[in-house]
């Protein structure tokens, strides 16, 4: 046990890590390019980001949206790289959840094995003994021994169980659904653009890591170690079975890369279906169910709050604007026993509710507002739905098609939530955003609030409301106008 001859369970773990790992990376940084920006404040406030990756600059005086920020990075480094954050969140949560799985098992048979002995330091000598190490191999002495070093044993202790916890524990903040439904979460790690700027630089340290782990294997005998990571072998190690073994390793990795992306560009809507609707399943469980907690101070509103999806250009809602919206009509329709048609002081005159919550885009920045509007709860027991609806379909103004022309697609923005976010307490539609009628760029004169869900869940300028029992016959039937054309998961708690 006192020497490295690793069982075939801890190479297949390790080889495993460095799949997910890589494609995680990869995912990793396509979900970044859709906001290619660092903040440590959670208004996301312009120009206070410490990092960036974009030379856009944004128009001074004149209506931008978030989507204008995008960046396209290249498949050399983004899975699937060219502006793919639909897909690149498909694979980046598959991995996850493949990656805890295979980590959870290293980590019971290492214990199961006893193999955690040579690598959980059990003294603090330790600590003084790395230092040593580390001055050893500055000093150009490359100390191999048969068990790990101290420096070792702290490095890759500090990887297994402090850096992939505290990725799973950043990743996790990141949920819309669980900073709704547990607020505190977010304020100890310091705010949601915290915890996404940490989960960026633990990525950074697994980079480091690697590098030098790598370097640190070629110091040490590449040969040698080589037979022991790939074959298991420390002594006569095989050296040609081990560069095989180890070449293949390395062509089978390149080979599920190449796959994995070019599939992704060149079938998106399958990756959607088959890769991403089957983890709804898990989705659903963790992130579907709780309530929103929110209740942000009136000081905590930002001071600036991004658009995203731009104002309707068709004339009719044009001249509704003008009027100020007297002649807007809401439609409640579908599988309901009293289908309603509801003005604005119609609404206005139904029981009002303010809330001042946390807006997560699923592209990465985030804002506080404060809404205020008819609880959708009101709507539902005014119109009396069949026992047959179970999705609730938001129709918007917006064409995007004429709208956004460029880099949106074609057709009418639409959205679904189910029967059950419906009923969510902190379920609105909103008619004032900070105390003033809501303005034309966040959705003016009606607009949706789901606050534990993704921010393209909540439609703006709503004309109806349809509510049916399948979603699969409306647009290109994944549920929404953002999950059709950019195959966004429908499942947004996260
Ligand atoms: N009608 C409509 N609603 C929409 C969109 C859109 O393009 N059209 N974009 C969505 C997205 S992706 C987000 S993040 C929020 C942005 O709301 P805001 O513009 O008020 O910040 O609106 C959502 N609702
Ligand atoms: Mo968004």
């Amino acid at each position: 046990m006192e020497s490295l001859d690793f069982p075939l369970w801890l190479r297949a773990a390790h080889f495993l890590n460095i799949v997910f790992g890589t494609l995680i990376l990869r995912s990793g940084i396509e979900i970044l390019s859709a906001h290619p920006k660092l903040y440590w404040n959670d208004h996301a406030q312009p120009r206070s980001e410490w990092l960036t990756f974009t030379r856009k600059k944004m128009p001074e005086g004149q209506l931008w949206t978030s989507r204008d920020e995008e960046e396209s990075f290249s498949s050399w480094i983004a899975l699937p790289g060219h502006n793919n954050l639909g897909l690149g969140r498909h694979w980046h949560f598959l991995c996850d959840a493949l990656w805890v799985l295979a980590g959870l098992a290293y980590v019971v048979l290492l214990f199961a094995a006893n193999e955690w002995r040579r690598l959980i330091p059990t003294a603090w000598e330790v600590i003084p003994g790395a230092w040593h190490t580390a001055l050893e191999y500055l000093r150009g002495h490359i100390v191999y021994s048969k068990t790990y070093n101290p420096l070792q044993q702290l490095a890759y202790t500090g990887v297994v169980f402090v850096l992939a916890p505290a990725a799973i524990a950043t990743g996790v903040a990141m949920s819309p659904a669980i900073s709704a439904r547990f607020p505190w979460y977010i304020r100890l790690l310091g705010g949601r653009q915290v915890a996404r700027s940490l989960h960026f630089i633990i990525l950074l340290l697994f980079v480091a890591f690697t590098i030098v782990h790598t370097t640190m294997v070629i110091l040490h005998g590449f040969g040698r170690e080589l037979g022991s990571i790939v074959l298991g072998q420390t002594e006569n190690v095989n050296l040609p079975l081990a560069l095989g073994v180890g070449l293949g390793g390395l062509a089978l990795l390149f080979l599920i890369h190449a796959i994995v992306t070019r599939y992704s560009l060149r079938h998106p809507r399958r990756v959607q279906n088959w890769v991403d609707r089957p983890l709804n399943v898990l989705r659903r469980l963790l992130f579907h169910h709780g309530l929103s907690a929110q209740d942000y101070s009136p000081t905590e509103v930002s001071p600036y709050f991004r658009v995203n999806g731009r104002p309707p250009r068709e004339s009719f809602y044009e001249k509704l604007a003008r009027d100020h919206f007297k002649d807007y009509v809401l439609e409640v329709g579908g599988l309901v026993k009293n289908p309603l048609r509801l003005t604005l002081d119609d609404l206005r005159a139904m029981p009002k509710q303010t809330q001042i919550t946390k807006h997560i885009c699923i592209q990465g920045w985030s804002a506080i507002g404060q809404w205020a509007g008819v609880p959708l709860g009101e709507i539902i027991a005014r119109c009396e739905p069949l026992s047959t609806a179970r999705h609730v379909v938001f129709y918007a103004f917006d064409n995007k098609s004429t709208s956004e022309p460029h880099p949106a697609g074609p057709g009418y923005f639409y959205g679904t939530i189910d029967m059950e976010l419906a009923a969510h307490r902190q379920t609105i539609l909103a008619y004032e955003m900070n105390g003033q009628p809501l303005p034309i760029p966040h959705g003016a004169p009606l607009r949706l609030r789901v606050e534990t869900q993704l921010g393209f869940k909540m439609v703006k300028y709503i004309r109806a409301i349809e509510f049916v029992e399948d979603f699969r016959h409306i647009g290109q039937g994944q549920g929404g106008w953002r999950e059709d054309h950019q195959y966004y998961s429908t499942e947004a708690g996260i």
